[in-house]
């Protein structure tokens, strides 16, 4: 074991979910090292206990799987459990940390971003209950990287990943487990794999794609091997250092094919896909794409027909800029609604504390208080669960719900890699007008409300301000902006609007004209396209 100098890294600030950034830099020398010192000085108590390390398999995790087991070793950890070949989907990971008591993670992974030698690269530390580090844990580990000086580090030969069983680093213990295991009978306790088989078996069809991301593994194994999916149902299943060159980013831009299969006429009953990480998901039905906040909403009404929420939720949880779809669910079946920041750490207080059962996020991230994160697979397999239950398809179980409980219509519309001083500057200019919107009009609709949202966590108390503009119309519609804490380059920034529609007639109108007069108003309240230059969204979702 060896103490190493080093000197600080003024960057090294956690964003939505970890430290992200280009692979080069992560790759200057003492950069890995000093943001792994730096957690480990920013917790207590973890000597002789168990860390899980893991990631989506992009370019580069393997060196720093290596270097963390070395590290951990150094530090005083007891034992290292690693996903084998350095595989491990973010639930997954989660899973693996609550069901072996460990004293918390290292999560490999820059979810949806693009992966190779100059795309992106991320490392993400969760805590004990599975989920990710929640504020002042990610504060705590900025602070201590931004003056760091030393760094302990292992100088022993590295772990053969690849190889299940028992090795020891140091005085550490460093086990190789099954990446896909413990999560696939952890989704067989959750759901009536029986009911799914069945109807597989009776013909339904389905096609998953993985996008060369970590799921692969964990689709073939369940959707293929044991609910009897036909070989081949799951696309892009071997997760490959670049992604195959693509974003596994599982929208309508990225997984195109798979919506263009998906609204053909030989579609299959059910599509859907996940990212980089595998805690996102994308559902599309036979000629209709579910929107994720629509998903979290339906998911939610429906959850009871799965085993695992048979006896109902105990509160549902979605992310302010989600659309409000889900909070009626709620109001329906009498348990509260809860309103986070972006990000699933916010979460994790709600389903520890017993709150929430289910959370979600307008960003394809659904889940429940079976892990710690979203988890795309369990939103794949609960839907399939409820298709089953009820025999009917997609399209007619989104209907059902539109009118019974009406439409919020959604698009998020993302501006990426904008001049950074413009977009903080729209944002600072957005702020400073905020006390004065109240009351006026534009493009014909009234400002009922605008503020900046600020969540007070009821669990702990803490306050987290700043998290998002949001400017409510009279009749519910609403526009939200804030800016991205995920990319790696410039800046991104996100519009979410939103409108309510009670009647079931104008249920069918498409999105983009359902929504026309609020885009407008978004370009009119925050003078997008002068201040960005860009004269429409990069992506639509
Ligand atoms: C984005 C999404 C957010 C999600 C986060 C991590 O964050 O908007 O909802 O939790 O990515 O998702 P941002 O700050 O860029 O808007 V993932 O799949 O990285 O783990
Ligand atoms: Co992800």
């Amino acid at each position: 074991m060896k103490t190493v100098s080093t000197t600080p890294f003024q960057d090294q600030k956690p964003g939505t979910s970890g430290l992200r950034k280009k692979v080069p830099v992560f790759q200057q020398p003492n950069y890995v090292e000093n943001f792994i010192q730096s957690v480990f000085d920013s917790l207590e108590g973890f000597e002789g206990q168990t860390l899980v390390i893991g990631g989506d398999g992009r370019f580069f995790n393997r060196e720093v799987i290596q270097i963390a087991i070395k590290m951990a070793s150094a530090n005083g950890f007891g034992r290292v459990l690693v996903g084998q070949g350095g595989i491990l989907s973010t639930p997954a990971a989660s899973n693996v940390i609550r069901k072996n008591k460990a004293f918390g993670g290292l999560i490999l992974s820059a979810s949806h971003n693009p992966g190779g030698p100059n795309e992106d690269f991320g490392i993400k530390y969760n805590t004990g209950n599975g989920g990710p580090a929640p504020e002042k844990v990610t504060d705590a580990i900025y602070a201590r990287s931004r003056v760091i000086d030393t760094y302990k580090i292992c100088e022993t030969p590295d772990v053969d990943l690849d190889q299940i069983g028992r090795v020891e680093v140091g005085t550490m213990d460093v086990e190789i487990i099954d990446s896909v295991a413990d999560y696939a009978a952890l989704m067989e306790e959750l759901f009536d794999f029986a009911a799914i088989k069945a109807k597989i078996a009776g013909g339904f069809r389905l096609t998953f794609d993985a996008m060369h991301a970590v799921t692969g593994p964990y689709a073939k194994e369940i959707l293929e091997r044991r609910l009897g999916a036909a070989e081949g149902s799951v696309k892009n299943f071997v997760p490959l250092e670049d992604f195959g060159g693509h974003h596994p980013d599982p929208n309508l831009v990225h997984a195109k094919d798979l919506y263009d299969l998906m609204m053909s006429d030989d579609a299959p009953d059910f599509g859907a896909a996940s990212d980089g990480d595998g805690d996102r998901n994308l559902i599309i039905g036979k000629g209709i794409f579910v929107t994720p906040s629509d998903s979290l909403a339906m998911l939610a009404a429906n959850a009871h027909l799965a085993p695992a929420y048979a006896g109902g939720l105990k509160g549902i949880a979605r992310s302010m800029p989600t659309s409000r779809a889900a909070d009626r669910v709620a109001e329906k079946l009498g348990v509260k609604a809860y309103e986070t920041p972006t990000g699933w750490k916010f979460f994790g207080n709600l389903l520890d504390a017993g709150l929430a059962t289910i959370c979600g996020e307008e960003s394809a991230g659904t889940g429940s208080d079976h892990v710690r994160e979203k988890d795309g697979l369990w939103a794949v397999l609960l839907w399939l669960n409820i298709l089953a239950v009820r025999g009917e398809s997609v399209k007619a179980i989104a209907e059902a719900h539109w009118t019974e409980y009406g439409r919020n219509f959604y698009a998020r519309h993302d501006y990426e890699d904008v001049d950074t001083q413009a977009a903080n500057g729209l944002v600072a200019e957005l702020r400073e007008k905020l006390d004065r919107l109240a009351g006026t009009s534009v493009q014909g609709m009234t400002i009922a409300a605008a503020d900046d949202f600020s969540y007070l966590d009821p669990v702990d108390g803490s306050t987290s301000a700043n998290q998002g503009i949001r400017i409510l119309f009279e009749g519910d519609s609403r526009i939200v902006y804030r800016l991205s804490g995920t990319g790696t380059s410039g800046a991104t920034l996100r519009v979410y609007i939103e409108r309510f529609e009670p009647d079931a007639a104008k249920h069918d109108v498409p999105t983009p004209e359902a929504l026309a007069d609020l885009i407008a108003a978004a370009d009119e309240i925050a003078g997008i396209r002068a201040k960005t230059g860009r004269n429409e969204p990069s992506v639509i979702t």
